[in-house]
């Protein structure tokens, strides 16, 4: 239909199917969701407004709208354990723009992990409204290569900027943190220094929904996330509390301070992907998919390169490019490899000398490619695709060309044995 509708926007979404259909995908924070939860999304529930909540709307023909958004909240407190849910935020950054908002007043200070550091822009970040309106402190990772925490959290220091600057609210939760966290001992801290604690679950939702992860309740007051990284949902995010206090006020926050009218496609694609994230067999898509990261770290130390913090727990990695040549970048490699057909994105490492548009890190991550049934012998082959191409490059001009299309020709053939669904 769309062919003959709008040929020139169909050409580029084929084209686009075709690109995700014949390449790796190892960004972290990207997954394949599932033809019905597609199909939800792309549905004409598009078409309603439906602003404020179930049974309290400012439009009237919300019905169907009411009943589909009670389906999702429901779904979504059964999957992480929670009394209260708001399945309205339309991203991640929405979400924790609404939950700052419902926690501090402006001018409030609140304690976090720097972005360079793997937090996120909405915790902090200068130029962000979190930077604009608050007043961020942060704690450090572990720097000092004989600790054995070394690249960790650094909960003793996260307990003296607390108690040194009162917070309001302490953060936790990461968007390049390859390690467990402990939420029970950020709570501890949270508590001595009079802080409400939030967990920012962005990554790893499908694995604390899963028990893959422990999960931040009940230590957390309030955990936000995004729905479409492990957790394999539409692009959107949620909003989950214990306390029914806290709970009103992030609904109010959220609409009408930060959104007007919910995107109920989303929300009904949300609930379909909830209910599929409750099924027995996502929990075995997570446990594969920390299986697979496991195995992918291990194989790329074999082959010299070094894995921040040691290696990983979750779906994720951040591999530190200087192990195998001090002149190799983060920009380089991202590069050389998207043209190979493997994707991935530069990210900073903990003390990145170079800037964030070059890095000397690669984030890697499992989520996508354990979609499409990829298990340890794939990943041990991954991992040999992407050395190929990166040892060349450290080479010279003339090997990264030729092993750019060799590689490209194995990647092709890898991704057939796994076709998309
Ligand atoms: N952009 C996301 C990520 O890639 O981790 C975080 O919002």
């Amino acid at each position: 239909m769309l062919n003959r509708h709008d040929p020139e926007v169909a050409d580029l979404m084929s084209r686009e199917r075709d690109r995700q259909e014949t390449t790796l995908e190892l960004i972290a924070s990207e997954n394949h969701v599932s033809p019905a939860v597609m199909h939800a999304m792309g549905s004409w529930l598009t078409n309603k407004y439906a602003e404020g909540y179930p049974g309290a709307r400012y439009y009237g023909g919300c019905e169907f709208h009411d009943r589909i958004e009670d389906v999702a909240r429901d779904r979504a407190k059964k999957l992480f354990g929670a009394r209260f849910a708001n399945v309205q935020p339309h991203s991640g950054a929405q979400a924790n723009t609404a939950a700052c908002m419902a926690l501090l007043q402006p001018g409030d200070t609140f304690c976090s992990l720097v972005l360079k550091d793997g937090g996120h822009l909405s915790h902090g970040m200068k130029i962000n409204f979190s930077g604009t309106f608050y007043k961020p402190v942060h704690y450090p990772l572990h720097y000092d290569a004989s600790h054995p925490e070394h690249e960790r959290i650094d909960y003793d220091a996260a307990r003296r900027v607390c108690l040194e600057h009162k917070p309001k609210l302490l953060m936790c939760g990461y968007s390049a943190y390859p390690r467990v966290i402990d939420f029970a001992r950020f709570r501890a801290i949270a508590d001595e220094c009079g802080a409400l604690l939030m967990a920012d679950i962005a990554h790893i939702a499908g694995l604390v929904a899963t028990g893959v992860h422990p999960s931040p309740f009940p230590h957390a007051h309030v955990v936000t996330t995004t729905t479409h990284k492990t957790l394999r949902g539409p692009r959107g995010g949620l909003i989950l509390t214990n306390d029914e206090e806290l709970a009103k006020k992030i609904d109010k926050a959220l609409f009408p301070g930060v959104q007007g009218g919910p995107l109920m496609h989303i929300i009904a694609a949300k609930a379909v992907a909830f209910g599929e994230a409750l099924r027995p067999d996502f929990k075995a898509y997570c446990e594969q998919v920390v299986r697979n990261a496991k195995v992918l770290a291990v194989s790329l130390v074999e082959k010299r390169y070094r894995i921040t913090s040691g290696g990983t727990d979750n779906h994720l990695m951040l591999v530190d490019l200087r192990g195998k040549s001090d002149a190799l970048t983060g920009a380089d490699a991202e590069k050389w490899l998207e043209a190979a057909g493997i994707i991935t994105n530069k990210n900073g490492i903990p003390d990145d000398p170079r800037p964030p548009r070059v890095t000397s890190g690669l984030r890697l991550g499992t989520p996508a490619l354990t979609t499409r049934g990829f298990k340890e012998a794939e990943m041990k082959e991954v991992a040999n695709l992407i050395d190929r191409v990166l040892s060349a490059g450290v080479q010279d001009e003339a090997a990264l060309a030729s092993a750019t299309t060799a590689v490209r020709a194995d990647v092709r053939a890898l991704c057939k044995r796994f076709p998309l669904g």
